[in-house]
């Protein structure tokens, strides 16, 4: 399988990421596998149909001392673009694909010391996708709106407990709003997961189908 070499030992999904990366990258409908080879840094695509995994392609090559952080369309242009970040400056950038393919990159907003993105979802229903930032000292989780690669405003999510780390974001009730997700470091089960609604709830507050107060 492209982009898999189980004899080589070289895993193709970063398992230090909290979260897969999976986009249609090449418009069928269907959402696709992003992955990536820590040793090459080579990333590569894996698409699915409703059956598993019908082909590949190799992506662009992630630079050195950069992450791939996500996939989503920033330009709107239909096709999922990379997220990308700079480990030592905290940079962020986009690299633009039409499909697997790299068309060009741009720079976008630098995440402050002490904060992480965790991924990019929309949050504020403009269909522009929002970075989500956790901060690794007082656990607060922020958003920041985008307009492509460019900053357009921001709010602070809820602050959780220590022992919790917030994974990610999905639309989990089928609502059209993305909640974030919190996993309990020290029991990493699904039964511990937590979804909780940034600006609505200023704790964390424990439910496995929503937001309580
Ligand atoms: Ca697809
Ligand atoms: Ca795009
Ligand atoms: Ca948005």
């Amino acid at each position: 399988m492209i982009g898999y070499d189980p004899v080589s030992g070289n895993v193709s999904v970063d398992l230090s990421r909290s979260h897969a990366i999976v986009a249609d990258f090449n418009g069928d409908g269907y959402p696709d596998y992003l992955i990536y080879n820590r040793a090459t840094r080579q990333t590569a695509i894996w698409y699915l149909d409703e059956d598993g995994i019908i082909g590949g392609d190799y992506g662009p090559t992630i630079a050195v001392g950069w992450s791939l952080v996500d996939a989503a369309d920033l330009d709107g242009d239909g096709y999922p673009d990379y997220i990308l970040v700079n480990r030592t400056t905290g940079q962020t950038a986009i690299w633009y694909l039409s499909g697997a393919t790299f068309l060009r990159g741009a720079y976008a907003p630098s995440i402050p010391t002490n904060w992480k993105l965790i991924l990019t979802r929309d949050f504020n229903n403009d269909g522009k996708p929002d970075y989500v930032l956790y901060n690794l000292i007082t656990h607060q989780a922020a958003l920041w709106y985008l307009n492509n690669n460019v900053l357009a405003g921001g709010a602070y999510g809820p602050t959780l407990p220590d022992s919790w780390a917030l994974v990610g974001a999905a639309d989990f009730n089928h609502d059209g709003k993305p909640r974030l997700s919190v996993v309990q470091r020290q029991h990493e089960k699904v039964g511990h997961m937590v979804f909780v609604r940034p600006q609505l709830c200023q704790r964390a507050i424990w439910a496995d189908d929503g937001c309580r107060h």
